[in-house]
């Protein structure tokens, strides 16, 4: 007797699991013993409020018209998007490139497509073709879906390029004007049959994050439907979400951040509010805070500090903010102590990554202890090791490398075998490549990136080391060190700053300046910098990192 012949989706879910590396079977049901993982779609978070709280507002545009819909009409929006992908010709287990804007189309898209069994990867509206070809190409993916040309950037463009440079994405779908491709499909979801619960292997991926690396280009992170609904549900339960809290979404959606610690999925585990804006600024958001009466929202360092200081001129009542979550790079900590006396008391730091760990500081931790530490793990589950050069476990307030293995932490990258026996040990924990020192009560504190050294000269120097020290000039508000090539020294040291407000106006600041300045603090003269530029800004990757690879091009010229 013949086997039966293999359907589409048996395909492309065989296909979609080769290259993914899961948890091992003994870990995941210990995982599944302690209720971590529930053994259900990622979509059944959305699928449940809608059921227990139909009539409640589940998410807001705030862009044109301030639509809002609620759990009901998102569910039912979603489902008739998963039909019309569905009927398209999408079958689970495909993988599909999401760009699309914070909005609420940018959530029934995702959720039409989780619900088709279809596995989106999450890139971010400032992505380029160069990321989003590598992506599609390295996610074997089979459409594009995007928007317009109304926002400033016709992503419509990029889809000719992209179609030519990855023939395999046969099919463009564009919310909007669609031109020459189609638009975003709804379709009755009667007409169609979707993938049950049970059909759904709940360790598979569900979907696809970007690595938030600042140098070289992005890889694929797959997270499953239940490592990924621990992660919102966890992280819901430290900030004490509840139905009555409103989220902003001022960072670009599609980023682990916002859509997930606890962000917009955290929110829809509580059955809670979610308000979408695309411009972060003050004089924006404040009046949005106002508004709705935002109750939580997420931002990186330096916007908080524009937020921090637009507290003195924007008049909007913003007392409603109760969270401020602070993460995606360190924040400093006077910053950190600035924003709790403007705001009153609301900072909560994340340090958190794509590839798992998220750490938070809890909501009764002493003020102090929030604003000099940037968290401690969200799980009892999560085992950190700190360790020296060597891979030897160091004692607690020791600096050394952040490794993590866990329920929601990746045992490698997707399809990227070389990589992952570099950044995974041999028993599956992963290489952040962040130092950090670890407190006898577990928080941690990141003090800086392991690799980011500049050897000069013979010398190995940490650029935050220098970093860190540039931020006590009076004249210094931002700086950032890099290598650049050198005959003699092999690699000399560059100091790009910003101008702090105090730093008289019309005097420039001057490399000799500075390295008195360090000297006298009692730096090593072989950390000085070589080369000092003043900027007006530091230039930042599309989620607020200061973004290295793009000053060490422009200092180094074409
Ligand atoms: C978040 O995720 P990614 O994947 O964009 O970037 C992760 C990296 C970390 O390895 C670390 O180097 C840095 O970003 N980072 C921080 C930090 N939070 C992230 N460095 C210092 N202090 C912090 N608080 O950036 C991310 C994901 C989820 C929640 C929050 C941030």
């Amino acid at each position: 007797m013949s086997e039966p012949p293999q359907t589409a989706a048996d395909l492309a879910v065989g296909d979609l699991l080769a290259g993914f590396a899961p948890h091992p079977d003994d870990a995941a049901q210990r995982y599944r013993d302690a209720g971590i993982f529930d053994d259900r779609p990622l979509w059944h978070m959305l699928e449940q409020a809608a059921t227990a709280r139909p009539d409640a507002p589940a998410v807001t545009d705030t862009g044109g018209d301030h639509r809002t819909l609620s759990y009901a009409d998102l569910w039912s929006a979603a489902l008739r998007r998963a039909a019309g992908f569905a009927a398209a010709g999408l079958a689970p287990g495909m993988r599909v490139i999401l760009q699309q804007h914070n909005s609420a189309e940018f959530v029934i898209t995702l959720f039409g497509l989780l619900r088709a069994g279809v596995v989106p990867v999450m890139t971010l509206p400032a992505h380029r073709i160069s990321e989003i070809a590598h992506l599609a190409a390295g996610a074997g993916a089979v459409a594009y879906v995007t928007e317009d040309g109304r926002r400033g950037y016709d992503h419509r463009e990029l889809a000719a390029e992209l179609q030519q440079r990855v023939p395999a994405v046969a099919q463009v779908f564009v919310a909007g004007d669609p031109g020459p491709y189609r638009p975003l499909p709804d379709t009755d979801p009667d007409a169609v049959t979707l993938p049950d619960a049970d059909d759904v292997d709940p360790e598979a991926p569900a979907l696809f994050l970007i690595s938030g690396g600042t140098t070289g280009l992005p890889k694929l992170i797959a997270r499953t439907h239940n490592d990924y609904a621990f992660n919102a549900r966890r992280s819901a339960e430290i900030a004490e979400l509840s139905a009555a809290d409103t989220y902003l979404v001022a960072l670009p959606g599609a980023h682990n951040f916002p859509l997930c610690c606890p962000g917009m999925l955290g929110m829809m585990a509580v059955g809670g509010h979610v308000v979408f804006t695309d411009n972060p600024s003050p004089d924006n958001t404040f009046d949005l805070i106002e508004q709705y009466r935002i109750t939580v929202t997420a931002l990186v360092p330096a916007l908080a500090q524009v937020w921090c200081a637009a507290t003195e001129w924007e008049p909007a009542d913003i007392s409603s903010l109760r969270l401020l979550q602070v993460g995606g790079a360190k924040l400093a900590e006077p910053d950190a102590v600035a924003l709790d006396a403007a705001l009153g008391d609301v900072v909560q730091q994340v340090f958190g990554m794509a590839e798992g760990l998220i750490c938070y500081t809890r909501l009764d931790d002493p003020r102090d202890l929030v604003h000099a530490v940037q968290g401690a793990p969200m799980s009892e589950f999560d085992e950190v090791r700190v360790v020296d050069e060597h891979g030897a476990d160091v004692p607690d307030g020791t600096d050394g490398e952040l490794l993590v293995r866990g329920p929601y932490t990746i045992r490698g990258y997707y399809r990227a075998a070389e990589h992952n026996a570099r950044s995974f040990s041999a028993d599956g924990y992963y290489r952040s490549g962040d130092r950090v020192r670890r407190l006898p009560s577990g928080h941690l504190a990141v003090t800086g990136r392991i690799k980011d050294t500049i050897v000069r000269g013979g010398e190995n120097v940490a650029a935050d080391d220098v970093e860190e020290n540039l931020l006590a000039h009076p004249s210094i508000r931002a700086a950032a060190v890099i290598g650049l090539p050198d005959e003699a020294l092999g690699e000399k040291i560059c100091a790009a700053v910003v101008l702090s407000h105090d730093h008289p106006p019309g005097r420039p600041l001057e490399l000799p300046d500075v390295r008195g300045f360090l000297t006298e603090k009692g730096l090593a003269s072989f950390k000085l910098p070589d080369r000092l530029v003043v900027v007006p800004t530091l230039p930042v990757t599309a989620v607020g990192k200061i973004d290295k690879a793009a000053m060490r091009a422009s200092l180094l010229g074409p």
